[in-house]
């Protein structure tokens, strides 16, 4: 596990940063993971995610597998070769986005049979399967088989769901065989705590290199994620890093971040780019509101990104309405690069010991006035 060695450099509260190695370098958390579904974040050069601090990739394999297929990826290089992106990537199962987006004819013991969303031939997805395609990708961090239930689910389908994905857990391992990735776990259980507990405590009896928290911000409220993000940092290894799956709204990463949450992953700052929104620190504006079409200044005051070193609202309001691609590449660029910002702001309060601090001033500045 030692290409993988993950360091605690500082704490604040519940909030740490963190030094995660890779075989393809260092990466630093807090820290957000830009989505590359396809291999690739949408309309994003790997050039510029680099400049803006982006650290680690994530991949599907649900629809890597069924384009351009794991085999081609393989002899391609691999992501790292294949996508052009060399720093590190990761990949989640494909069990979530089955349900997502598959139609899901089956789920059993064995594993998951979905309809293809491209040409409707049945496919099979199984932990092994998972984990041979993963292997094929050949990111740096690969997740295990999981089924995320729907909110709401009743207890006993939770029960039986966290008690399979466990055992998928088991099988995932058992498939993996190189040594130059990393597996996590991901805990199940809904909202109910004593299932989540259940599910976090029971895959830690798997000695991992990180674990995931999974099953959450799928439709519940808020006030059911929150409390299941604090007790499963409680229960989750100090010396392990823990990953929220699917977080991203930035009032949701100060809130986990301030519960010792460590990666994080959406594709909520480049979607809600592309339908042309822009994250602002007193929140989302739409350019498409006709208030922007003669506003002269940035995205956002004070942004390093290229996107608001050079263009104004104006003109990206105007790009918006008339469908030009440039609107959705340069607010995607924006939001990631705030949430990256975000998380640097974090790792630096924590490391002077003054976490609250900072999320005291996001609040003030996010929900203090209207925008
Ligand atoms: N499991 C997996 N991927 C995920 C999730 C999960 O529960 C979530 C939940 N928000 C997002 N992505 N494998
Ligand atoms: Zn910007």
């Amino acid at each position: 596990m030692e290409p993988f060695r993950f360091q605690l450099l500082a704490r604040s509260g519940r909030a740490r940063v963190g030094r995660l190695q890779t075989p393809h370098g260092p990466v630093e958390t807090p820290l957000f993971m830009p989505v590359g579904t396809q291999g690739s974040v949408k309309g994003l050069l790997p050039k510029d995610l680099k400049a803006i601090g982006s650290q680690v990739l994530l991949a599907n394999t649900y629809h890597l597998l069924l384009r351009p297929g794991p085999e081609r990826v393989r002899t391609l290089g691999g992501l790292h070769g294949f996508a052009g992106w060399r720093g590190p990537w990761l990949t989640d199962s494909g069990g979530f986005q089955v349900m997502s987006l598959g139609h899901l004819r089956r789920i059993d013991e064995e594993g998951v049979v979905f309809q293809s969303h491209l040409d409707g031939s049945l496919v099979r997805l199984t932990p092994e399967r998972s984990i041979a395609v993963q292997e094929a990708l050949g990111a740096d961090f690969i997740m295990a088989f999981d089924e995320c239930p729907p909110y709401p689910s009743s207890p006993e389908y939770l029960k039986a769901s966290l008690e399979r994905t466990l055992r998928w857990l088991e099988r995932s391992l058992k498939a993996k065989t190189r040594p130059d990735q990393a597996l996590f776990g991901i805990a199940q259980g809904g909202t109910d705590p004593e299932l989540r507990a259940l599910s976090t405590r029971e895959t830690l009896r798997f000695d991992l290199p990180g674990y995931a928290i999974g099953g959450l911000a799928v439709g519940e409220p808020k006030e059911a994620m929150f409390p299941m993000v604090a007790l499963s940092t409680e229960i989750l290894p100090e010396d392990r890093p823990r990953y929220l799956m699917g977080v991203g709204h930035p009032e949701d990463l100060v809130a986990a971040m301030g519960l010792g949450v460590d990666l994080f992953d959406s594709v909520y700052p480049t979607r809600t780019g592309r339908f042309g929104s822009a994250l602002t620190p007193e929140g989302r504006i739409n350019l498409k509101n006709a208030r922007f079409l003669e506003d002269p200044r940035p995205l956002e005051e004070g942004c390093d990104c290229y996107a608001c070193q050079h263009f104004s609202r104006a003109y990206i309001a105007h790009l918006v309405r008339a469908g030009e691609m440039l609107g959705g590449i340069l607010l995607s660029l924006h939001n990631l690069r705030h949430l990256h910002r975000l998380t640097e702001g974090a790792r630096e309060a924590i490391r002077r010991g003054d976490y609250g601090a900072f999320a005291w001033a996001f609040a003030e500045r996010r929900f203090g006035k209207e925008v």
